[in-house]
């Protein structure tokens, strides 16, 4: 519910009226739900980060592994002079890599969230004094609107991390057409895509030993708490990772360990022992689920690659 130009509604109490209306609609459905997208406030982009290090979690290893051992090859498969458009950039470390492997005329991060944008920018800046930074805040969601000084030039989208494993098919369909709608005709897609493994390699990156994850995970209800008013007593809840096969996805749930009642913005909620809040899909695929989904999204996949261990992929596809 975004309008006009700000990117964050917020109501008389200094609440992000997006976040309210998304908690107090997903407490009220039979299985309760939560969008992924609340996790990453401060404190959720602070445990993503510390995540993305834990010996569980390979996916970043993955991927880095791939960005840095094909470098020749992205680079002979991105032409020089290309706009390099990364979506949701946030506080990537991924993408001097690539921009190292390439020759880039420009970089265009986008992100919703502005401070962190232009601070990631300004550090990316400076690592590539001659290349040109044109930081747009945005939700890529929609479609964005390029800065001019890029319209004439080739472009690449960049979507690392396998974040459109969060997204449900029609959701990832409209994102990688959006996408398409955003740089145009004749771009080109460089997007990380997580694989489908032994479930308990993939329930273990979800469900470290550290417990990282379960602090990142009941971190959504904290905020609930702090930024709604919540009285969720996070004490009787527990962090749940599973698999399911059904639906090729790790889904990430709170479970009431006990019958629990709470407030959030003045409204009432129940939980009875053993329901849980779903907080997190993270869809896991194979090279054929990957293309069809970026077919139905309007890219054509042209070039794959995996890390040694098999478990991570990114590919490459033209609009
Ligand atoms: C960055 C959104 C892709 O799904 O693997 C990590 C988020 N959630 N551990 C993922 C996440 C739990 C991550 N994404």
């Amino acid at each position: 519910a975004r309008k006009g130009l700000t990117l964050v509604n917020l109501d008389s109490d200094g609440v992000d009226t997006a976040f309210r209306a998304d908690v107090l609609q997903g407490l009220s459905e039979p299985q309760k739900a939560i969008p992924a997208r609340w996790f990453y406030d401060d404190i959720g982009s602070d445990l993503f980060e510390q995540i993305t290090g834990l010996p569980e979690y390979y996916p970043t290893r993955a991927e880095t592994e791939i960005l840095t051992e094909r470098c020749d090859e992205f680079g002979g498969l991105i032409g020089p002079g290309t706009a390099v458009v990364e979506f949701g950039s946030g506080s990537s470390v991924k993408t001097p890599l690539l921009l190292g492997c390439i020759d880039p005329a420009a970089y265009v991060p986008l992100d919703i969230a502005g401070d962190f944008l232009r601070a990631s920018a300004d550090a990316l800046a400076a690592q590539f004094p001659n290349l040109p930074v044109f930081p747009v805040e945005a939700d890529f969601m929609r479609q964005v609107q390029l800065p001019a000084d890029v319209t004439a030039m080739p472009k690449l989208g960049f979507f690392p991390g396998s974040t459109i494993g969060n997204m449900v098919a029609r959701t990832a369909v409209d994102l990688l057409r959006t996408m398409r709608a955003t740089l145009g005709e004749g771009s080109q897609l460089l997007i990380g895509m997580d694989l489908i493994k032994d479930p308990k390699v993939l329930t273990a990156a979800y469900d470290d030993s550290q417990g990282v994850t379960a602090r990142f995970n009941l971190n959504l209800a904290a905020r609930i708490n702090r930024e709604l008013g919540g009285t969720i007593p996070i004490e009787d809840l527990r962090h749940v990772a599973r698999w399911n096969d059904e639906f090729a996805r790790i889904e990430m749930h709170l479970e009431a360990t006990r019958t629990i009642e709470f407030v959030v913005s003045a409204r009432r909620f129940a939980m009875t022992e053993g329901e849980t809040i779903h907080t997190e899909n993270s869809h896991k695929f194979s090279r054929r689920s990957s293309n069809t989904l970026l077919l139905a999204g309007g890219w054509t996949p042209r070039h794959w690659w995996l890390d040694r261990q098999e478990r991570f992929s990114l590919v490459l596809a033209d609009a």
